[in-house]
C-alpha cells in the first residue's frame, strides 16, 4: 500500500473513534462496575483493590492467563511503588493491556502475489460476509481489483447476500448457487481473477455448525484445491471471530486452525459484547495477527485495530 493510502481523515477519525469507544461501553461497565474506584481514582491500591481489578478482568474476558500475567505486572510496579494512586493503576493497565496487544496489531496489506487470494472462515453469523463486503469497498476504494468468490452454496441467501456487496461495492462475484461445490466455486473464481487481471480475491465460504465435520472438511477440501492452481493460493486464511462468543473463541481458533491453518483474525461485534476483552485473551494465547474489528454493521464500522485506542476507549482514559 502507498503510504498514507487508505488513511482516515481527521474528522473520520474523530467518528472512529467515538464509534469504538461506544462499541466497548458493555465492557467498559463491566469492568468500571467491578472497580468502580479504579474509574473514581480515590482509593489506595491494596491487596483488596488488585482482587476486585482481577475479578472485572475475567469477568471482562480478558482470560485467565492474560489476566494473570496483568496482575502480576501491576502487583510488580505497586511492589517497587511506582503507582502512587488509582489514577496511576489506570495508567498502568492501559499499558500492560498494549504490551499483549501490540504484537497483534497488524492491519491487512495485500501482498505482492496476483491474485492475493484470501479465504475466509469462520462459525456462522461470526460476520464473515459482511467482512468481505466491507473489506471489499475498502479496497476497491483504493484502487484495487476485487473479486469476491461465493464459495458459501450451503444457503441461497448467502449468495445473494454477497453478490449484493459486490454490486454496492463495484467488485466482480463469482457464483454458482446454493448446492454448488464451494472448492469448484473457489477454484473458478481464482481462474477468472487470473484471466481478468484481478488484484485479490475474497473468498467466502459457509460457517454452518449442524455439521461441523462436514465443514471443516469442506475447508480442507477448498484449500486442496486451490493449491492445485499453483501460485501459493491461499495466500491469507482469515479467520473470523464473533467477540460474543467469549473464551469459546479460543477453541474456535485451534478447531479452524487444525483444519486449514489460521494465518491472521478478525474480531467483529465488540459492540453489544459485554465480552471484547476476549481479544486480549485471544493475542496472548495466540500471537496471530489481528487485521480488523467490527464495531457495528455499517460500512465504515470494520477498523484496523489499533491497540492504544483500544486500551483507552477500553479504560476511558481518553
Ligand atoms: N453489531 C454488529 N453486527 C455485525 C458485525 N459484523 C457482522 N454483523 C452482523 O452479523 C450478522 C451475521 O453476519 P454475516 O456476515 O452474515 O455472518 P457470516 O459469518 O457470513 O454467517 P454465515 O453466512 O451464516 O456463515 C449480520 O446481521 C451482520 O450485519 C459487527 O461488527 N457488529
Ligand atoms: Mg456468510
Amino acid at each position: 500500500m502507498l503510504k498514507g493510502e487508505g488513511k482516515l481523515d481527521p474528522l473520520d477519525q474523530e467518528s472512529a473513534w467515538a464509534r469504538l469507544k461506544g462499541s466497548l461501553a458493555k465492557t467498559r461497565q463491566r469492568i468500571a462496575s467491578g472497580v468502580g474506584d479504579l474509574v473514581l481514582g480515590e482509593r489506595v491500591i491494596d491487596a483488596g483493590l488488585l482482587d476486585e481489578l482481577e475479578t472485572a478482568l475475567l469477568g471482562a474476558d480478558v482470560g485467565v492467563d492474560a489476566t494473570r500475567r496483568i496482575i502480576d505486572a501491576i502487583k510488580e510496579r505497586v511492589s517497587r511503588r511506582e503507582l502512587g494512586n488509582a489514577g496511576h493503576l489506570r495508567q498502568a493497565l492501559a499499558r500492560e493491556l498494549v504490551e499483549i496487544l501490540a504484537p497483534v496489531s497488524k492491519p491487512f496489506e495485500v501482498g505482492e502475489e496476483r491474485p492475493y487470494v484470501v479465504l475466509v472462515v469462520g462459525v456462522n453469523g461470526a460476520g464473515k460476509t459482511t467482512l468481505i463486503g466491507k473489506l471489499a469497498k475498502r479496497l476497491v476504494a483504493q484502487g484495487h481489483d476485487v473479486l469476491l468468490a461465493a464459495g458459501d452454496t450451503f444457503r441461497a441467501a448467502a449468495v445473494e447476500q454477497l453478490s449484493d456487496w459486490g454490486r454496492r461495492n463495484g467488485a466482480a462475484v463469482i457464483s454458482q448457487g446454493k448446492g454448488a461445490d464451494s472448492a469448484s466455486v473457489i477454484y473458478d473464481a481464482i481462474e477468472a481473477a487470473k484471466a481478468r487481471n484481478v488484484d485479490v480475491v475474497l473468498a467466502d465460504t459457509a460457517g454452518r455448525l449442524q455439521a461441523k465435520v462436514g465443514l471443516m472438511e469442506e475447508l480442507r477440501k477448498i484449500k486442496r484445491v486451490m493449491g492445485r492452481l499453483g501460485g501459493g493460493a491461499p495466500h491469507e486464511v482469515l479467520l473470523v471471530l464473533d467477540a460474543g462468543v467469549g473464551q469459546n473463541a479460543l477453541s474456535q481458533v485451534a478447531e479452524f486452525d487444525n483444519a486449514v491453518g489460521v494465518g491472521s483474525l478478525a474480531i467483529t461485534k465488540l459492540d453489544g459484547s459485554a465480552k471484547a476483552g476476549v481479544i486480549v485473551a485471544i493475542a496472548a494465547a495466540t500471537g496471530l495477527p489481528v487485521r480488523f474489528i467490527g464495531v457495528g454493521e455499517g460500512v465504515d464500522d470494520l477498523q484496523d485495530f489499533e491497540p492504544e485506542a483500544f486500551a483507552n476507549a477500553l479504560l476511558a482514559l481518553a
